[in-house]
């Protein structure tokens, strides 16, 4: 799949460990999000997920299944072996994990996603940059869906990371349909969250107004 920045709109991020440990939890709001217009998914088992090898093959391929039902690309957070496995779209990488020129010497066709915390993580980025696809870029605020995040560098780090970007950035971290106008409008091309829509009793509403604010204020 060639990467197309409009994907980057609303990106949903989940794992077993963000929905009580259950990977039925996990497939039953992929299923409406992705029917409610979400853009992206990544798969990231972390942070105290429970589940083993076998179990994360099951939970992917199903993911895989859904996904390619509503033509929603679909990324694997830092786990290339189950990219492969589950023939993922792309993979998503952070600071410490599997380096990118590794990742792009052994899949070459997967699309590729980085996270960058600050301008001096962008700085030191700079020589992989030509592998990556996209960046992540936060925690835009505080978070409790990730073990260790880093300080909230809130909107204007968000834009000062987006104006020296050379790629799209999806904004990460805390944002909720009440703060996403706050989002809009510093130059990323999109949002990513994990609770605003694992948490929510009407996903088809929280995707449809976490859109309608990228749209708004662009
Ligand atoms: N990465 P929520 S913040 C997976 O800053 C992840 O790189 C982050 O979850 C980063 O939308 C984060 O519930 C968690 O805050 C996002």
């Amino acid at each position: 799949m060639k990467f197309d920045s409009a994907s980057l709109q609303v990106y949903l991020v989940i794992g077993s460990q963000n929905v009580g440990g259950k990977p039925e939890e996990v497939l039953r709001i992929a299923r409406e999000a992705c029917a409610a217009g979400i853009t992206a998914l990544q798969y990231r088992e972390k942070d105290g997920s429970k589940l083993n090898q076998q179990e994360k093959l099951n939970l992917g391929k199903e993911l895989r299944t859904i996904t390619a039902k509503y033509q929603v690309p679909l990324y694997v957070d830092d786990d290339l072996e189950l990219a492969l496995a589950i023939d993922a779209d792309g993979i998503h990488v952070g600071q410490a994990d599997t380096k990118v020129p590794q990742i792009k010497a052994a899949a070459p066709q997967l699309m590729l996603g980085l996270s960058v915390h600050n301008l001096d993580e962008l700085t030191k980025s700079r020589s992989v940059l030509g592998q990556v696809d996209y960046l992540g870029v936060g925690p835009v605020f505080a978070t409790n869906s990730k073990a260790q995040a880093k300080e909230p560098i809130g909107p204007a780090g968000l834009q000062e990371v987006c104006s020296q970007s050379p790629l799209p950035v999806v904004a990460i971290g805390g944002i909720k349909c009440h703060n996403a106008d706050q989002v809009a409008g510093k130059g990323a091309a999109g949002i990513a969250v994990i609770s605003a829509i694992t948490a929510s009793n009407n996903i088809a509403e929280i995707v449809k107004e976490l859109k309608e604010k990228q749209t708004d204020e662009k």
